[in-house]
């Protein structure tokens, strides 16, 4: 024992003792304390005498750190007293003693304050116990030493889990830095230490984010590509921040990543070469052929506009830079039958850094007298549901005239464009019905991939080899084809003390469906 506990237990026990004359023994610190006349007493009364002993040399115990007062912490007592009144005291009441009590008469130690907000983690009580029959009194110490145990009392939460709305631009580098999430656990100790983890999303065949276990940082673990047919427009990101305790407690943050539009798509002509026939007397004005141009970006980046190159030196023909329509500026008349015209036609897009497509086009003045056919059908757009399933029945039809009132005799034909919008893996094809067009689907529409297809129709007539085209959109309807996928979700810890009807956790869920309504989850659907 040292020279300081020493001294507080004289402290300690001077209500306890008799005057200095008096004579008295010591259990476990009788050799440190012994006066000289105690020894003559204790030589000639060693038979008598047995000291008082603790039931354990030292005792240990744990204390939560959310105990309040008076909770009991320990029971101390003396083996020996054989029915003798025994007094226990705590030692030093300056330090640890002033936070606990002590039954004199059991020995039962109580907390007088509570612990939640002590700075040290374990302290350690001296516990004297005496008692009044024998003479000299038999004394006794030992020690109870005390650890907190924290317990895992708050859930880690993300304050600013509604503000996070990252983005990051397609085709960014990996490693491209997307976030820095940060979840707060009020607990100190472990059980306030968060670490974070993205939760995985069944089904997802590949790793989208990685985040930082410590600091919350997300960064990109590959590129993503925001354009048609891959389509990465928004991507979920549930963000789990887990605490020490044991057991641990959690909270999900989900995230959705915007995928955000560069200009890396060149605007694309529907067909690899425009060709028309136009008559000599053909009338200024009139148009004849109308250049169309998918672009797969978004917004300035997708908006395309045409113009003609090597023309300038003819200056027959002109193009409405917003429609793609050429239509005739000067008379042809003088223009010698079968006289060809070859140039370009060019979509340039809106971005900062435009990009380009050319075609050729090819104009072969023809007789006078011969007129082109007439599409008598004004519809230009059809709508299908992405679920359409039948591939025999027409999803739309269309009619053109000869110029000189013959139907039978026209010749349809859907242009294969350059993309897959523009039908270039033959997902419609036509079919011909007396003297009508029919379109027909020839694949599975998916809007996840691609929302509308921009179509090229002809219509031909063969005895003068005049055509005439239609541009018509179709467009994809989205519908509830992707069932909602619930994120894994490894462990759910319940504080006790939750209270009934209080939601314990978000169940992070997913869905494909582009059309919002589609991906609106609510419980128990
Ligand atoms: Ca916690
Ligand atoms: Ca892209
Ligand atoms: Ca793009
Ligand atoms: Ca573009």
């Amino acid at each position: 024992m040292c020279r300081e506990e020493l001294r507080a237990l004289r402290h300690a026990l001077s209500p306890l003792m008799e005057p200095a004359s008096s004579r008295f023994c010591f259990g476990s610190i009788r050799e440190a304390v012994k006066p000289r006349r105690m020894v003559h007493n204790m030589e000639r009364r060693e038979d008598l005498i047995v000291p008082l002993t603790f039931s354990e040399p030292s005792y240990h115990v744990q204390l939560a750190d959310r105990a309040v007062a008076s909770t009991p912490v320990a029971n101390v007592w003396v083996t020996n007293a054989q029915g003798e009144q025994v007094v226990y005291d705590l030692a030093d009441r300056s330090v640890g003693g002033a936070k606990f009590t002590i039954d004199k008469r059991t020995g039962q130690i109580r907390l007088s304050e509570r612990p939640s907000q002590w700075s040290m983690e374990e302290l350690t009580l001296t516990v004297l116990a005496t008692d009044n029959i024998h003479d000299p009194r038999r004394l006794a110490s030992t020690t109870v030493n005390v650890q907190l145990v924290h317990s895992n009392q708050n859930r880690p939460r993300f304050p600013a889990c509604d503000m996070y709305k990252p983005s990051v631009r397609e085709e960014s580098s990996v490693g491209t830095e997307v976030l820095k999430v940060a979840a707060i656990d009020e607990d100190s100790g472990e059980e306030g230490v968060i670490e974070y983890s993205i939760v995985q999303v069944p089904g997802a065949t590949r790793s989208n984010f990685v985040i930082d276990a410590n600091t919350g940082q997300i960064r990109t673990l590959r590129s993503f590509d925001r354009d048609e047919p891959v389509s990465e427009r928004r991507l979920t990101l549930p963000i789990r921040a887990t605490d020490k305790g044991r057991p641990p407690l959690d909270a999900i943050c989900m995230i959705t990543v915007e995928v955000q539009d560069i200009n890396d798509n060149p605007p694309l002509f529907d067909q690899t070469r425009y060709e028309v026939n136009v008559p000599q007397d053909a009338s200024v004005g009139s148009n004849w052929l109308r250049l169309a141009a998918m672009d797969h970006d978004e917004g300035l980046n997708s908006e395309v506009s045409f113009s003609l190159e090597h023309h300038e030196r003819d200056g027959f023909f002109q193009v409405d830079n917003k429609t793609g329509v050429l239509k005739l500026i000067r008379p042809l008349s003088s223009v010698p039958v079968r006289t060809k015209f070859d140039f370009f036609g060019v979509a340039r897009d809106s971005g900062a850094v435009p990009l380009q497509d050319r075609v050729p086009i090819h104009v072969v003045v023809t007789e006078r007298q011969m007129k082109p056919p007439v599409w008598v059908t004004s519809e230009d757009s059809i709508t299908v549901k992405e679920m359409h399933r039948d591939f025999k029945t027409p999803i739309g039809s269309f009619l053109a005239h000869s110029a000189h009132g013959d139907r039978k005799s026209i010749h349809y034909v859907i242009e294969r464009g350059k993309s897959e919008q523009t039908n270039s893996e033959t997902t419609f094809r036509t079919q011909v019905t007396n003297g009508r067009l029919y379109l027909l689907l020839s694949k599975f529409l998916d809007y996840e991939r691609i929302t509308k297809y921009e179509l090229t129709l002809k219509a031909l007539d063969p005895r003068n080899e005049l055509s005439t085209t239609k541009a018509v959109t179709v467009y994809v309807e989205d519908e509830n084809d992707n069932l909602p996928v619930i994120a894994e979700v490894n462990s759910i810890s319940i504080h006790e003390n939750q209270a009934p009807g209080q939601p314990i956790m978000k169940i992070p869920v997913t869905d494909a469906d582009e059309t919002e309504a589609f991906r609106e989850h609510s419980p128990g659907h």
